[in-house]
């Protein structure tokens, strides 16, 4: 029995098979699970997918055969995890996470240097160019990588798992061993409470209200704390608009049919009084104005069917819309606040220090824009999507950029998510200053708050909090420091 143990030891650890497979994310729509083995068993991990997407991000790989999943199927992505990345892999030690993220890389760009630009239809109409851009036919072709970043990543987060198990340490711990991370904390939990924008039939503009529990002592009281919020939110929703006002979005935020900003923070804001916990909640918005950005206008007014043309504001006009709603409700953060490319505003806005304004669409988790925004100082903090950069070792070179800027950083989820609790473990091993999952409620959001979260029996495998114990450290007020 010693003597086989002591063989066990010494088997050399490596990658002995890595497999795909396509399932459906939250949405209903393909994306990549691999199953990546080792010499100590099988370690699963899924891509997330999102609505924005553009020239500057790593590019999902997707069949565009529009007779099946309306052209989202992801089998070549499937084929290329199965086929080239497999043979790359093999062989590799899991604990290598630079070198397993750098064969990949590698193979990409030994096969495609840059991303392909790919048309799946020609331009339409002259019209299309009032559209906003992401609507227009302009954007019936995408970028796209070779090996497809569905593929690498879902690899990637798998080898990470591995890494962690022949490490025989918890995941979190080894994503800090692998970033020199020494400080373990966890997050703030940014929790979508109401769905707007593209996320939800509503009219109201704003993709998402959140609410921020910077005052709780624990995650697992900040966790308590958004359910309850979430709840007393359900009830005051039903009173006004029905239980049909009860609806949700994408990412699990209610979605009453409400039109503008103010009358969805004065719900939020009424909830929050319900809870008694009126000081420890702030409120956080993700404008992601890009997709209401008509030139140098901003149509507030861009769902509505009846919509006159009269609501358009200038960069100016949102800037003092901005500080009136810092000024009226307890707001301590706004991401996206001006379109992707508006950095001027972005800046102008940025610099009034007025609250934490989070770059997502406007940094696309891409090196070259948030070197950019750092020195410009077009915004102090970084939205972080994994699948935008694709691969774990490039997450954690963004993530100490940022975190060099002395910027915030949140981890972010997609809107097409899995029950993949990856970005958890993440945040906590990179000890960044927050977390933004969705709503508390849905399978594949509380997958991820679950995970940082104390669950005491209801597991054979601690959550991150148990497992810490007195160690746990939550970021609380300190969630502006990353
Ligand atoms: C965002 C993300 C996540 P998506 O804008 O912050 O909520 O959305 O994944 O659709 O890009
Ligand atoms: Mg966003």
């Amino acid at each position: 029995m010693l003597m086989s143990n002591h063989m066990k030891k010494s088997v050399p650890s490596m990658i002995t098979k890595v497999k795909a497979r396509q399932i459906l994310d939250s949405r209903g729509i393909p994306t990549v699970e691999v199953d990546l083995y080792t010499n100590k068993g099988m370690f699963r991990a899924s891509a997330p997918s999102g609505a924005s997407s553009g020239m500057y991000e790593a590019i999902e790989l997707r069949d565009g055969d529009k007779g099946t999943y309306l052209g989202n199927g992801v089998s070549r992505a499937v084929r290329n995890v199965n086929e080239k990345i497999s043979e790359a892999l093999i062989g590799m030690d899991p604990t290598l996470q630079s070198q397993i993220d750098q064969a990949m890389i590698d193979l990409d760009r030994t096969e495609k240097k840059e991303s392909q630009l790919v048309f799946t239809r020609p331009l339409l109409h002259f019209s299309n160019l009032f559209l906003p851009l992401r609507e227009s036919a302009f954007w019936e072709f995408f970028f796209q990588g070779e090996l497809g970043a569905n593929a690498i990543l879902a690899v990637s987060m798998a080898a990470c798992k591995a890494g962690a198990a022949e490490k025989e340490v918890p995941l979190y711990k080894h994503i800090a061993v692998l970033s020199g991370n020494t400080n373990l904390s966890l997050p703030i939990p940014a929790f979508t409470l109401l769905s707007g924008g593209k996320y939800a039939g509503n009219f109201l503009p704003v993709k998402q209200i959140m609410i921020l529990p910077i005052g709780a002592r624990q995650f697992e009281e900040a966790l308590q704390m958004g359910s309850e919020t979430y709840h007393h939110l359900k009830a005051v929703i039903s009173k006004k608009y029905g239980t049909d006002g009860c609806s949700v979005g994408e990412d699990g935020g209610f979605a009453p049919s409400i039109t503008s900003i103010r009358e969805g923070l004065d719900l939020v804001k009424e909830a929050i009084g319900r809870t008694g916990y009126s000081e420890k909640l702030k409120i956080a918005i993700d404008v992601d104005a890009t997709e209401f950005c008509i030139g140098t206008k901003y149509d507030l007014d861009f769902k509505s069917p009846n919509n006159s043309g009269q609501n358009f504001k200038s960069g100016e006009d949102m800037i003092n819309i901005y500080k009136d709603l810092c000024a009226d409700y307890p707001i301590v953060s706004i991401e996206d606040p001006f379109d992707k490319e508006d950095w001027e505003h972005a800046k102008h806005f940025s610099n009034l220090g007025i609250c934490q304004v989070v770059g997502d669409d406007l940094l696309m988790s891409n090196t070259k824009r948030i070197e950019r925004a750092v020195q410009e100082s077009a915004c102090n903090a970084l939205l972080l999507k994994v699948n935008q950069i694709g691969t774990v070792t490039e997450a954690i070179e963004i993530v100490k950029l940022a975190k060099d800027a002395h910027w915030g950083v949140v981890i972010s989820q997609r809107s097409g998510e899995t029950e993949d609790a990856f970005i958890a473990d993440l945040c906590v091993g990179l000890a960044v200053s927050q977390i933004k999952a969705g709503a508390p409620c849905r399978g594949e959001r509380l997958a991820k708050y679950n995970q940082v979260h104390t669950l005491p029996h209801n597991s054979q495998l601690l959550r991150i909090e148990e497992d810490l114990g007195d160690q746990a450290v939550y970021v609380g007020d300190d969630w502006r420091l990353s």
